[in-house]
């Protein structure tokens, strides 16, 4: 146990700084700090040392170096239990640093704000990186909080220990401190490397977020990635993307399912001439989706198509959800809800389960272009944003679909789109029955979408069928024809077109290219 007797506090943004300072000095703790800091703690009638006191030097350079000083350093760097050390702070008149409270230039944020080079580069912290380095190496003796994100916690921590946190708090937050400044360096670095990078690419649409830099947006150190062993940051900003009402922070794996609804939901219109739609995705395929009148009865029939999977699933909708719907909704034991609104009794239901997070996703244009490491490289490519819809599927069976077989087809085919290959996706009147998802043949995928449909009581007369890709073979054709499917969408263009198209004209089965594959995978 180490009692924390001083303080060293310079932070960029003050808010959420006082009870801090507060708690601080109730717990007698003396407080150093700089400049625009020690107004503010002067401001809420706190005492407070400058740090030009401290180390009998002036702030220079236009504050450049202000904490840049052995008395500084020294005080935060010395080992508490080293004779040595000890009598040397003591020949130096150096007095010990317990805690530091730091809050960088906020140089990723100036460089999104699309400020002019001279003002990113006043905007690399220098003093504060040290400080935290310096703390953070010496956790053995020193307390080091590295950026507003985590007041809230150490205030509980501060007072839990009633001002001496423990050894292992104190290694905890050095951890916190080197992950703050390594992404703090990797930053600047990808800053001045974007110098290439801006001289030989057209400059990208600022509204679409420039993901040729996407080192240099905000960046958002996750809990860990696709598992508890794996780091994982994600770029961007989700605080433009969504209002987090309710619920836990999101995870990497959160995100992924999060993204798969969005483009999920995005093809089906939320004007007030389009049904509702409600999807439910597990591990970024849909298992339940439905178009309906009314949000409460879309989420009904989504939730009906595989009730078992949809636990702990993620939600979207694209109407705003309403105190009938949440009751319906709360339910369900579910991660994730993401909504355009929701009314206030709508919420006051929904904010019932403690960790269930609620989102309300604002209108934002999405980048258009995606990125996977392989090898030694990156992979970009178009988003697949293209829908085809019923006035472009050819018909190429003596059958054509009827109206409603064709409004099938067209749902069955966005659904397709955003489940993982190879698939077949089942539907009739507006919703999913059955999917088959990722499997490695696609007559697989059609065995597992019929056995699912089954599973779950659906009848299969009269549904359509969606594949993602074409047919190799008449055989997927054939078992979707004696299980009731009475019109199928697919891109064509298989050398053996005629054989599938000859056994849908043989069993009365309607079908329609549409000349394009949506592989996912
Ligand atoms: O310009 S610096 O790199 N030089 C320094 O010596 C220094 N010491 C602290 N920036 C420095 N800081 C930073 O000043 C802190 O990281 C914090 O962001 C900011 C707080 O300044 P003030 O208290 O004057 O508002």
């Amino acid at each position: 146990m180490k009692q924390i007797t001083s303080a060293l506090i310079s932070v960029f943004y003050k808010d959420g700084l006082e009870p801090i300072v507060r708690l601080l000095h109730e717990q007698h703790v003396t407080l150093y700090s700089t400049g625009g800091t020690q107004s503010f703690i002067e401001q809420l009638g706190i005492p407070v040392t400058a740090v030009e006191d401290l180390t009998g030097y002036p702030s220079i350079f236009g504050g450049r170096v202000k904490t840049l000083h052995p008395a500084v350093m020294g005080g935060i760097l010395y080992r508490r239990d080293n004779a040595e050390d000890l009598a040397q702070a003591e020949r130096h008149n150096i007095p010990p640093i317990d805690l530091v409270v730091v809050d960088l230039y906020p140089f990723e944020e100036t460089v999104a704000s699309g400020a002019s080079d001279d003002d990113v580069i006043e905007k690399i912290d220098i003093g504060g990186i040290s400080l935290i380095r310096a703390a953070a190496k010496n956790y053995n003796d020193i307390l080091i909080v590295s950026s507003r994100s985590q007041y809230t916690d150490v205030l509980t921590l501060l007072t839990d220990r009633k001002g001496a946190p423990e050894l292992a708090d104190r290694r905890r937050y050095a951890k916190e401190a080197f992950a703050v400044t390594s992404h703090y360096d990797t930053a600047i670095r990808t800053y001045f490397e974007s110098d290439l990078a801006e001289d030989t690419s057209s400059s990208a649409d600022a509204s679409m977020g420039n993901l040729t830099n996407f080192k240099t947006l905000p960046g958002n150190h996750l809990r860990y990635g696709e598992n508890p062993h794996q780091q994982a940051t994600f770029y961007g900003d989700l605080e433009a993307m969504f209002e987090k009402l309710h619920g836990k922070e999101l995870s990497y794996n959160n995100l992924v399912d999060v993204d798969a609804c969005v483009s999920l939901i995005d093809e089906f219109p939320s004007d007030a001439s389009s049904p509702a739609a409600f999807a439910i995705i597990k591990h970024t395929n849909a298992c339940g989706i439905a178009t309906a009148p009314t949000g409460k009865e879309a989420y009904l029939n989504a939730l009906a198509c595989d009730p078992v999977s949809a636990f702990g699933g993620v939600l979207i909708t694209n109407v705003p959800v309403d105190r009938e719907t949440a009751e319906e909704l709360n339910k369900l034991f579910m991660e994730i809800l993401i909504a355009p609104d929701y009314s206030p009794e709508a919420l006051d239901v929904l904010k019932s389960k403690k960790n269930r997070i609620l989102l309300r996703r604002n209108p934002v244009a999405l980048p258009t272009i995606m990125f996977k490491t392989i090898l030694n490289g990156v992979l970009e490519q178009d988003k697949d944003n293209q829908t085809e819809t019923a006035d472009q599927f050819k018909t190429v069976t003596q059958k054509a679909p009827t109206g409603s077989e064709l409004l099938a087809l067209e749902f069955a085919l966005k659904v397709c789109k955003h489940t993982k290959s190879n698939t077949i996706v089942l539907a009739k009147e507006g919703r999913l029955l059955a999917s088959g998802v990722g499997q490695t043949s696609r007559v697989d995928a059609l065995r597992q979408a019929i056995e699912k449909a089954g599973t779950f009581g659906f009848d299969l007369n009269g549904a359509v069928m969606a594949s993602d890709a074409f047919f190799p073979f008449p055989d997927c054709v054939e078992i979707a024809a004696q299980a009731g499917v009475t019109a199928v969408v697919q891109p064509g263009g298989s050398v053996r077109d005629q054989d599938s198209i000859d056994t849908c004209n043989q069993y009365g089965v309607a079908m329609v290219t549409t000349g394009v594959r949506h592989f996912k995978h």
